[in-house]
């Protein structure tokens, strides 16, 4: 199971924004020490004795502790919005004029993935690879939504009509999970996305791949679920290069063989899984924007043995 903990960074920037947090914390931590101590000296040290009628010492007006206690939060508060200006800077800047190399769209309840330099189109799992900075550009495609890869930089909103950007540079290789971080709905819950870095060569690979049209099954129970997806209302909402289909109300299905879990993270991507998927979406993730076909079981095979063959 991949870790998502914002304390592992996995990018400079992510390293910077735990850095800040953990020092926010240390800092925090001292002056709730230090104040408690002082609240403990005070009673103690001020406290009226046993036996006594006299009302203990009061105290009114002392400038110098006053100014003191003014000016020492001042420069504590000061000196925090020092580092995090300074980590904000570092870790969001502007797209400036460089075009994205993706483009990300949250949706209810999934993501939809483009890379616009190849053409390529994706749901769900991005790809990226590793020691390179990547420009991310997220947009909110019905309600706002939040991009969040803890392990590899801030949180940022996906909002309908307004673009926002992200850098992310990975320095690592391997599988990192993230997940809508704005309530979007009943699912929002379900809303993951994964992240695989890979060597560079892997990468563009697993990108060129991508661009290339679905594979035209020659027969079995393959081609009569490519016959049914179009037949069935799949085509309706669903997108599959190089045949009829390209809504783009759900995920592009092109590649979707190839991709680690099905319906943002909800089930792993085994025949089984998606077997069940297709036979009730509404069971697997209530009030998902997939409804239920009425799917007989030898209807199921065939568009899984169709889908899990595209790669
Ligand atoms: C009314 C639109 C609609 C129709 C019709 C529809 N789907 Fe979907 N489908 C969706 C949506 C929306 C999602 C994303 C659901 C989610 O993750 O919340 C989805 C998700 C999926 C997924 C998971 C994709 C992924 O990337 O994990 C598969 C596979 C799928 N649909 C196959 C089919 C097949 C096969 C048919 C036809 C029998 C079909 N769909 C009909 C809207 C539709
Ligand atoms: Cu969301």
């Amino acid at each position: 199971m991949p870790v998502s903990s914002p304390f592992s960074p996995i990018s400079p920037q992510e390293r910077d924004i735990s850095n800040l947090f953990v020092g926010i914390l240390i800092v925090g931590a001292a002056v709730f020490v230090l104040v408690t101590a002082f609240v403990v000296i005070a009673m103690i040290r001020y406290r009226q004795r046993r036996g006594s009628t006299e009302e203990p010492y009061q105290e009114f007006g002392r400038r110098k502790l006053e100014i003191a206690w003014t000016i020492a939060p001042t420069v504590v508060v000061l000196v925090l919005l020092g580092f995090t200006v300074k980590t904000m800077a570092a870790t969001s800047p502007g797209p400036g004029d460089h075009p994205p190399d993706l483009v990300i769209t949250g949706y209810q309840w999934w993501w939809g993935v483009q890379y616009p330099a190849s053409g390529a189109v994706t749901a769900n799992e991005i790809h990226l690879p590793v020691g390179k900075r990547m420009l991310l550009q997220l947009e909110g495609g019905d309600v706002i939504h939040d991009f969040w890869v803890p392990q590899l930089g801030r949180k940022m909103d996906m909002i309908p009509g307004h673009t926002n950007w992200l850098w992310v540079e990975p320095t690592q290789t391997g599988t990192f999970l993230g997940a809508c971080a704005e309530y979007c709905g009943a699912e929002h819950a379900w809303m993951r996305i994964r992240v695989i870095v890979q060597p560079q060569a892997e990468f563009d690979a697993w990108l060129r791949q991508q661009t290339l049209a679905a594979v035209t099954p020659p027969g079995g129970d393959a081609a009569q679920g490519a016959m049914l997806f179009q037949q069935q209302t799949c085509a309706s909402c669903h997108a599959v290069a190089g045949t009829a289909a390209n809504a783009q109300v759900g995920p592009n299905l092109t590649h979707f063989g190839g991709r680690d879990t099905i319906a943002a993270g909800v089930l792993d991507n085994t025949p089984e899984n998606l077997a069940k998927w297709l036979k009730d979406p509404q069971s697997v993730k209530p009030g998902s924007h997939m409804p239920d076909l009425q799917l007989s079981d030898e209807q199921i095979r065939q568009l899984v043995a169709y889908l899990e063959a595209q790669k």
